[in-house]
This record gives structure tokens, sequence and C-alpha cells, in this order.
């Protein structure tokens, strides 16, 4: 009997299947990292230049045209009177969202600004169109406006054509006719524009007029249901706080308030939103149509106007608001320099007691 070779435990061999496994992890790593290694490299070399292909950072928005305009945040307020005229009922309650406002009245200086650079030429100085104006002799056609020139034989205020006369060569430029000029009136509003004329201004401004809603929150200056822009009384301390007319209207003006027509902006105080003249020196036009009972029926939230005009004193024709009172306010005959008194005038007419103020959204 042999012995047995003796049996030795079968030597380990790893399986090829696993070798392979493990030489593809290796291969995939070194694949990886190579790749992860370039890109950091290509991100580090281009930053700089990746930095110059982006778009660029936009500038700060250019606020420039908020220069000389105040920010009326928007509320809620009681738009109207039930003292003053019918056209000012009902008083009812309005909000309006936040706006950007002039803080005073648009300058003779700023409207130059504005001729100048674009050419413009107001509707005064334009030869009115005969079609416009049917019935009215060619002769009288000529470029003009309206001024205030009260004849000397007045005797009552029932027609206002007695102190109101269509001049030719009346216009911004020559607010009392051709031989008048603004020389020494940079700084007094602009006179003679007509609803068209003011429209074209703001649009040039990248502004708007105001709804006649923003025109009376901004003119009561946060205060809530008083008849003055000031509060209560007419002539707090016995001070004019306005230009407006004192005197037996229209052949005697005391000058009680210190001017007799136009007042340089700003020389009365503000109101409580630091804007100035919104009671007197110039009537201001509105963006709006006129009509007496809009108020019955105006929406609740920032009311645009109505859709048509009408005035009953003037049927057929078709009237843009304004706001404010002028210079010519007299307690004997207007008392439109109230917050919520409200005028009225054709979008082609301008007048030596009116002009206008700007204002924009955000
Ligand atoms: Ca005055
Ligand atoms: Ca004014």
């Amino acid at each position: 009997m042999t012995d047995a070779p003796p049996q030795t435990p079968p030597k380990r061999v790893w399986p090829r299947y696993v070798l392979a496994a493990f030489l593809l992890f290796l291969i995939s790593s070194a694949w990886w990292i190579s790749r992860e290694v370039r890109r950091l490299k290509w991100m580090k070399a281009n930053r700089d230049t990746n930095a110059l292909l982006l778009p660029a950072r936009p500038a700060p928005a250019d606020m420039s045209w908020t220069n000389g305009m105040v920010w009326i945040p928007g509320g809620t307020f009681w738009m109207g009177s039930e003292d003053g005229q019918p056209d000012e009922k009902p008083i009812h309650e309005v909000v309006v969202d936040g706006f950007w406002i002039d803080q005073t009245e648009v300058t003779n200086e700023q409207f130059d600004r504005f001729v100048t650079a674009t050419g413009y030429v107001t509707v005064a100085e334009r030869k009115p169109n005969p079609q416009d104006y049917p019935g009215v002799p060619p002769e009288k056609l000529v470029p003009g406006s309206i001024v205030f020139k009260p004849r000397p034989d007045i005797t009552s205020l029932d027609d206002h054509f007695q102190w109101w006369e269509y001049v030719p060569g009346a216009n911004w430029r020559h607010p009392e006719g051709p031989q008048s000029s603004v020389a020494g009136r940079a700084k007094h509003p602009v006179v003679h524009v007509c609803w068209y004329d003011a429209v074209a201004y703001c649009e040039w401004a990248g502004k708007r007029l105001p709804t006649e809603a923003e025109w009376e929150f901004a003119s009561r200056g946060g205060l809530g249901r008083q008849p003055y822009v000031w509060g209560q009384e007419q002539t707090p301390g016995g001070k004019w706080l306005a230009n407006i007319w004192q005197g037996k209207f229209p052949h005697e003006n005391t000058e009680a308030d210190g001017v007799r027509t136009t007042a340089a902006v700003g020389s009365y105080p503000a109101n409580g939103y630091g804007l100035y003249d919104m009671a007197g020196n110039v009537w201001e036009w509105c963006a709006d149509w006129y009509l007496p009972n809009y108020y019955e029926q105006s929406p609740r939230r920032n009311p645009p106007g109505p859709d048509e005009s009408y005035d009953p004193n003037e049927p057929g024709v078709a009237k843009r608001v304004q706001r404010g009172g002028s210079y010519l306010c007299s307690d004997l005959y207007c008392m439109g320099y109230r917050p919520s008194a409200r005028m009225k005038a054709s979008p082609d007419t301008g007048l030596s007691h009116t002009g206008f103020r700007c204002v924009r959204s955000r």
C-alpha cells in the first residue's frame, strides 16, 4: 500500500473578470481626473475673457428726469367738495397710485429748451385752419392768442368776453402781444400754451399730463377735505399764500399778494408735498376731458377721466380740464384756486393765464 501524496490546497486565482473590472475602474478614474484638470485650467485661463463676453451689467437706472419733481405716495382722499360748484359734487373717495410730479409749473426757460431742441411751434404761433373756424373771415385767421385786456366800461361780471381779447401775434414768447417779450421772466410759468402744446412738451420730457384726480390729490398736500391747499383759513396770519387777485375785478388789482400778473414759480410757500403754486399763478392743464357730472360715475381707483366731454355753457365744444386757478382769480368772480375747483377749455386754446406741469409714473 502506497501512501497517497499529500494534497495541497488549490492555488487561489483571481477571476479574470474581477481583474478586468479593476483595470477599467483605474482607466476611467484617470480619464475623469484628467478631464477635470483640463476643465479647471480652461476656466482659469478664460476667466477674464468670459467677463468681457458676458453682457455688461446694466448701468444704474437714469433717474435724472426726477430733477425738479416730487414723489407723491399713492393714497386715498376725498375728491371734490360739498360747498363748491355743482361740478365739484358729490365729494367722493378716490384712490390714486403713487406718481412723480413737477415741483413747479413749467417755466419759460424750460419751455424754451423744449422748443430749441425740437423746433416745436405752438398752436398760437400757427395760422389757424379755416376749416376749424367756419364763418370767421379769412383776414381774422391770423396766429395769435387770448390776452387779458379788460374794457374800460365793464359794469357787470356776466360776460367774460369783456376782459378777454384775441391778440394777433400773442404767444408764449410775446405774452401781451407782439411788442412784449418774456425777457426777465425766465422763471415765470410759460403761458399761451394750449393742451396740445402741453402734451407735446410732456412727451418730449418723457412725462405726461396729470389726471384730474392726481392733480387734486397732489394739490391737497396731504390735507383732507380742506378748502385751501394750505388748510382752513384763506389768509392765515393775514398773509396771502398764493398769487391770485385782490381788489375789485377786473380793473382794480391791489396786489396785496405782491404780484400783479404771473409770479416767478415758487414765490409762495409750498404745500404739504413741497409743491409750489398748486393754488394760483397760472391754471394748469390736466389730461382729462371735462364732464360736469363725472364724479357721479367715476371709478374709485385712478379715475382716468370720461371718454367724452360736455360743457353746458358751451355745448358742442369738447374741453379739457384745467386746475388750480390763476393770478386772475378774484373772490368776487372765481374761486378757482381752491383744490376742488374745476375749469375747462378747448384743447386748442391758450390764454395769458394758462400753463401746466407734468407728472410721471415710476
Ligand atoms: Ca396777485
Ligand atoms: Ca398753478
